[in-house]
């Protein structure tokens, strides 16, 4: 046991110099204080024993266990977020409180279910810019979901194949489509061809429909100036507002979010988490859970991240945890399980933002409060096993319409084919809009009626879906 990194109420851990963390903590041979003092060495100054070289500063710097829960083998920890990278750098902090700690043999439950960024911390970080109200004002959509689609299948068609089905779910309706996470630079569907076709299939349907649409391009690739001539070329093509950047941040990292965050700030910058469940599964019991990795999202400034269809996909994942991440994305004020967090850098008891925080609640606009130096909203993007039946289900469970839906195989297996499919979403969200039910709205709807047969009859099992 190293008692110096236990300090159980040690009050100076509010002080706004500290980053807050809950861990799920269980060792193997080991009392829960002892593999507490070993993650909290490991995570912050130390190593497995006391180190000789340490010195009064360094030991100044040192993550200080401030609470513990013995019956629920819950850890609080507190950092002070100085020994973090100088200028907003989030990949140091996850290398910090997800790094070695996830591999130490003596560490047999080691999960972080919650953090809290004290104001003073969140002002060094970017946060959001480009964010979905800015994608509202290019689409003029406002009060509705923004409805998006994957092109499936997920990588094998051509350019022309690929541009063809954007058309499609765009003249059917849809507004937003995206890459699929995997899909680059493949010899079939060379990359600036892609972006051509797409363009292409963009203004003929601009031009037939009047509307305004959005494409989400994956930039992901194997080294930075790649990923940055893939943003270039898609800048020289698209008119600004056409165009989102796609990064898979767990395999292409931290690192490429936050370089695309700050030099491309006026684009939309969609986190795809492809790989998540390696950290966030709940059997898993090592990693850190999606309200967890929303929030870090959101300090990186990612524009949305998908939080998941909150039991109602067929991806795993609580459907309480889904819920969390929505708040946790959009809000000024949003409660996890172990922190309140405020998205703001002044300080907390600031009486006008006491008084904004009310208005949220109170689901009234608090922006006319002036600029508040908020960490600005991020989108939640659902994806994930959706189907036109699913959006009522949906928001009624989120409680928001402030989101990106993009559906796949939801919208590309209609048997009417892809534009009907798009047809079908909006008329699924218009009866739930008019509270009628989705058969009675399908009666004189072709393609809704078609989704409704089609997909009450490849229902994806959900385990945790509420029954
Ligand atoms: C969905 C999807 C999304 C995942 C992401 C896929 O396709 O394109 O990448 O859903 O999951 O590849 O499976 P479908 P999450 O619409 O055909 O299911 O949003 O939970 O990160
Ligand atoms: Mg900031
Ligand atoms: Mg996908």
């Amino acid at each position: 046991m190293q008692k110096e990194y236990i300090q159980i109420g040690n009050p100076n851990v509010f002080n706004g110099q500290y980053m807050l963390a809950v861990f799920r903590l269980e060792g193997y041979d080991s009392s829960l204080v002892d593999v507490a003092s070993e993650v909290a060495a490991e995570s912050s100054t130390g190593s497995f024993v006391k180190i000789g070289t340490a010195t009064a500063f360094s030991e100044s710097l040192d993550a200080l266990v401030y609470r513990i829960d013995e019956k629920n083998n819950l850890v609080w920890i507190a950092y002070p977020w100085r020994i973090f990278d100088r200028g907003g750098n989030v990949q140091n902090i996850m290398t910090f409180i997800a790094g070695n700690v996830f591999g130490m043999a003596s560490v047999k439950v080691c999960k972080i279910l919650d953090v809290y960024f004290p104001p003073q911390m969140l002002v060094q970080y970017d946060g959001p810019e480009y964010t979905i109200d800015d994608m509202r004002k290019y689409l003029n959509i406002q009060e509705r979901p923004i409805f998006g689609s994957i092109i499936k299948p997920k990588i094998g068609l051509t350019s022309s194949e690929y541009a063809e089905l954007c058309y499609d779910f765009w003249s059917g309706g849809g507004d937003f489509v995206k890459n699929d996470e995997p899909q680059a630079d493949q010899d079939f569907c060379p990359y600036d061809k892609m972006v051509q076709d797409v363009k292409h299939a963009m203004d003929r349907v601009e031009q037939e429909t009047g509307k305004t649409k959005v494409h989400s391009f994956n930039i992901s690739s194997s080294d930075y100036d790649t990923m940055i001539k893939k943003a270039d070329y898609i800048q020289s093509v698209m008119k600004p507002g056409s165009y989102a950047f796609l990064v898979d941040g767990i395999t292409a990292g931290w690192m490429a979010i936050q370089t695309i965050r700050r030099k491309y700030p006026n684009v939309f910058l969609h986190f795809h988490r492809a790989g998540h469940g390696a950290f966030t599964r709940d059997e898993n019991p090592i990693g850190y859970t999606v309200p967890v990795l929303t929030k870090f999202a959101r300090l990186a400034g990612a524009s949305g991240i998908h939080t998941g269809t909150a039991g109602i996909g067929k991806m795993a994942g609580s459907p309480k945890e889904d819920v969390m991440a929505a708040n946790h994305s959009l809000r000024l004020y949003s409660e996890g399980d172990y922190f309140k967090q405020i998205w703001s850098e002044i300080p907390e008891k600031d009486a006008d933002l006491q008084l904004a925080i009310q208005k949220e609640a109170q689901g009234e606009d608090y922006s006319n409060l002036g600029y508040w130096r908020i960490t600005k909203k991020m989108c939640p993007i659902i994806s994930g096993g959706l189907n036109p039946l699913l959006i009522g289900e949906f928001i009624d469970t989120v409680g928001t319409q402030d989101f990106i839906t993009t559906m796949g195989a939801g919208v590309h297996s209609h048997p009417m084919g892809t534009k009907a499919g798009a047809t079908a979403v909006l008329q699924a969200y218009e009866a739930w809009k008019q509270k009628i039910s989705l058969e009675e709205y399908a009666k004189d709807k072709e393609e809704l009626r078609v989704a409704i047969d089609f997909y009450t009859k490849h229902e994806v099992p959900h385990p945790d879906k509420q029954v």
